[in-house]
């Protein structure tokens, strides 16, 4: 038996180092790395089942083509080198005959892993292809923050140890960042206590000293509401809020309008709960608020990110041991990206479209139509808001869709060419992490399984095949990486990567060195770049209308032991998250004639399914939430939770809304 290092490739801020145990050149256990100062020997239940997905009897281990009407999952085996020439041929004809830009390609987050996860780039790059803007996932909160604070990171993850006052604002840390967490139990022993702002009292608000559940979409509200306390109260920094912040003036000017009262009626929070939570956070030595991701996935997503990340401004706890706000960790990797992505190869630059649009880009886009599509690492078939028009897309008989991945997902089944994916146990790959500081190489621990390939060697051959003789698809993997690494690296940190040990790229207070890196190197309240992109330049709350039919507000957040689409196939955790469920207040239950947990439809003029209700009152009154994004194949009625979402973006960065829908629920 031998033990080897790699690390979890899933979309997840813990990104854990992981040890694997193989025998015989087969995985037989993980566990955590004892000695990763973020992972710490602990693994989630998931990954603890890792070998059922590697060893599942239902990998894709060849590849295949089509026989049968999309959809339907009806494909016969080929050779590689059937495949690859068929791809080529389809390339050729498409730029041909509909030009480049009717190729399209959709890359989801399977895997994190630096190369594996981008060596696509290039190729399409030198394709011509459209390409994807904007992500399923919280591109509002990054530009959001970005406008307010400048570069991720100013305060270190683990500095929560230090806390005297934690809040989760809009994350289920539990299930989602439970590493995170873990830091949190130093501070909890010396008397801190943590609240949670959640529409839905999800696993963390269950733990929490106090749970206060708020309106979707309406936290700007709140934090202008505790700003307008804390200046009414007088328990603000003035000095700090001199040397390190712009535009207090003009800030203070919206302030009177967020009297607690007025807030109360935005956000459903009673007006003493604002003014008793705003106390809390002046009085507090070291305030550490956690931003969540899903808390942007509405249309005001990015601006409410932006408010919440000014309130550490009002008291100066960014500048505190143990205070601050933390979003993602993503400043602390300096990495020569361009070494991989190679914008130099994009010819001219070519079409854009959202990737939250996808249902719309394949039925409706036509200066050209998509007419040849690849999705590499991702399952928008049920993944995508509009999944029943992605699916209706991908239907479409002039569509030619190559997909590559370990499993038949709702998205493989419509392929016309699919391919075998290794996972990341039998791939090389660097990674870096939105949640700790860390980057790590991991090898391959064991051999492909079958005739699966990664996705850098399905790009790099297809390259050689499409006659691209460029360099990135020519040089070692292993090079690629170093090529990454910044130049100033010490021969020590050198020595660490190489050994596959955990590192960090840069000392972290470099990171952060006291000033932000905002245009004027201070948080800025106002922004003139903001006004220039054509946003309020301060921090505000605006009404939106309702948007689609339905009469309660549908929340669609992450599962307990499913990372979004993937981890299904694992039997045990599906058995733990039991079936597609909803969580239904009882009195909305009741008004519904809904007398018992069971079988209800939810639907808006979108789509409907079935659903299992589960009556609760951890979800209030005119709420619903549906965890999880489970495979078609698992719902009663072959349907799936995102037929119910709209593909409305966020008003920043092009991120989707998926919090941020009407339906409503019948027996
Ligand atoms: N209703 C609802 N919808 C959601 C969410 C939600 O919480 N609720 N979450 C949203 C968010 S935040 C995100 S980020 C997106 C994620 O959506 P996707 O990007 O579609 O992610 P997954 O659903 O995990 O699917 C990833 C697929 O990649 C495959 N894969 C893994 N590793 C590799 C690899 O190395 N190579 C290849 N070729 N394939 C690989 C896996 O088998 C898996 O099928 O979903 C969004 N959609
Ligand atoms: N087990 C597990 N872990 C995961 C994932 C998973 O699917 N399962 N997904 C991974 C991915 S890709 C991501 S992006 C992260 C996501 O990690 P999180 O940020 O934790 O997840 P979120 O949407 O995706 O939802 C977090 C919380 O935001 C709340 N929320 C929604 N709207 C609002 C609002 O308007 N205001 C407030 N205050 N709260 C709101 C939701 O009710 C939910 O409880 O987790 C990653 N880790
Ligand atoms: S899914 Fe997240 S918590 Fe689980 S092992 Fe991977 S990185 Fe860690
Ligand atoms: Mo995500």
């Amino acid at each position: 038996m031998i033990e080897q290092k790699t690390v979890c490739p899933h979309d997840c801020p813990n990104t854990c180092s992981i040890i694997a145990k193989v025998e015989n050149g087969k995985v037989t256990a993980t566990k955590g790395y004892p000695d990763h100062p973020f992972t710490r020997g602990t693994l989630c239940t998931k990954v603890l089942h890792y070998k059922e997905i590697i060893y599942s009897p239902e990998r894709i281990l060849y590849p295949m083509k089509r026989v049968g009407e999309k959809g339907k999952g009806i494909f016969e085996r080929i050779s590689w080198d059937e495949a690859l020439s068929q791809i080529v041929e389809k390339i050729k004809e498409t730029k041909l005959n509909s030009g480049a830009e009717s190729i399209y390609y959709y890359k989801g987050t399977g895997t994190m892993g630096i190369i594996q996860s981008s060596i696509h780039i290039p190729f399409f790059n030198i394709v011509g292809a459209s390409q994807p803007r904007g992500s399923l996932c919280c591109p509002a909160s990054d530009v959001g923050w970005k406008y307010t604070v400048g570069k991720h990171l100013v305060n270190r993850p683990e500095s929560i140890g230090h806390t005297d006052l934690f809040i989760v604002w809009g994350m289920n840390m539990t299930t989602t960042n439970l590493h995170m967490l873990a830091f949190y139990q130093r501070a909890k022993k010396n008397g801190a206590k943590m609240i949670v702002i959640d529409p839905y009292r999800n696993r963390t608000a269950k733990q929490a000293d106090w749970y206060i559940p708020i309106k979707p979409g309406t936290d700007a509200a709140l934090a202008l509401g505790i700003m307008h306390v804390l200046v009414e109260e007088d328990v603000i920094d003035k000095e700090y809020i001199q040397e390190h912040t712009l535009g207090f003036e003009e800030l203070n000017k919206e302030l009177p309008f967020y009297t607690p009262k007025r807030v109360e009626s935005i956000t459903g929070i009673p007006a003493d709960d604002v003014r008793r939570f705003a106390r809390m956070y002046g009085e507090a030595r070291a305030p550490f608020i956690r931003i969540g991701m899903g808390i942007s996935r509405n249309r005001r997503g990015g601006m409410i990110v932006r408010t919440i990340a000014s309130l550490p401004g009002l008291v100066g706890a960014y500048h505190k041991k143990g205070g601050g706000a933390f979003l993602s960790s993503s400043g602390a990797f300096p990495l020569n990206k361009e070494a991989i992505l190679r914008s130099d190869l994009l010819q001219k630059p070519t079409r854009i479209l959202d990737k939250v649009r996808l249902g719309y880009s394949l039925l409706e886009e036509n200066s050209p139509p998509v007419k040849m599509f690849f999705v590499t690492s991702g399952n928008p078939a049920i993944s995508n808001p509009t999944a029943e028009k992605v699916k209706e897309g991908l239907s479409r008989e002039d569509l030619f869709t190559v997909v590559h991945e370990q499993f038949m997902t709702d998205t493989a089944l419509y392929a016309d060419i699919l391919l075998p994916a290794t996972t990341s146990f039998e791939a090389f790959d660097v990674y870096s992490s939105y949640g700790h500081t860390f980057f790590q190489k991991a090898d391959p621990v064991i051999e492909p399984l079958g005739e699966a390939w990664s996705n850098y060697r399905l790009y790099s051959t297809l390259a050689q095949k499409m006659g691209y003789s460029i360099d990135v698809f020519t040089k070692p993997i292993e090079q690629l990486a170093e090529d990454l690494l910044p130049s100033t690296l010490s021969d020590e940190k050198k020595e660490a990567f190489l050994a596959g040990e955990p590192f960090e790229l840069v000392e972290i207070e470099e990171v952060f060195q006291g000033r932000f890196t905002t245009p004027s190197g201070k948080i800025e309240f106002y922004s003139e770049q903001m006004v220039k992109d054509g946003y309020p330049g301060i921090p505000t709350y605006s009404e939106v209308e309702d948007e689609g039919e339905g009469d309660l507000h549908l929340l669609t957040p992450p599962a307990h032991f499913t990372l979004n689409s993937s981890f299904s196939v694992i039997e045990a955790l599906r058995k733990k998250e039991k079936r597609p469920t909803i969580q239904i207040h009882p009195v909305d239950a009741k008004e519904r004639n809904i007398l018992e947990d069971g079988w209800v439809k939810v639907f808006n003029e979108k789509g409907s399914l079935r659903l299992w209700a589960r009556i609760t009152e951890d979800t209030p009154r005119g709420i619903v939430a549906a965890e999880g994004v489970w495979w078609s194949k698992y719902h009663s009625d072959g349907n799936a939770i995102n037929n119910l979402t709209s593909d409305l973006l966020t008003d920043m960065g092009f991120g989707s809304t998926l919090h941020d829908n009407k339906v409503s629920v019948k027996r």
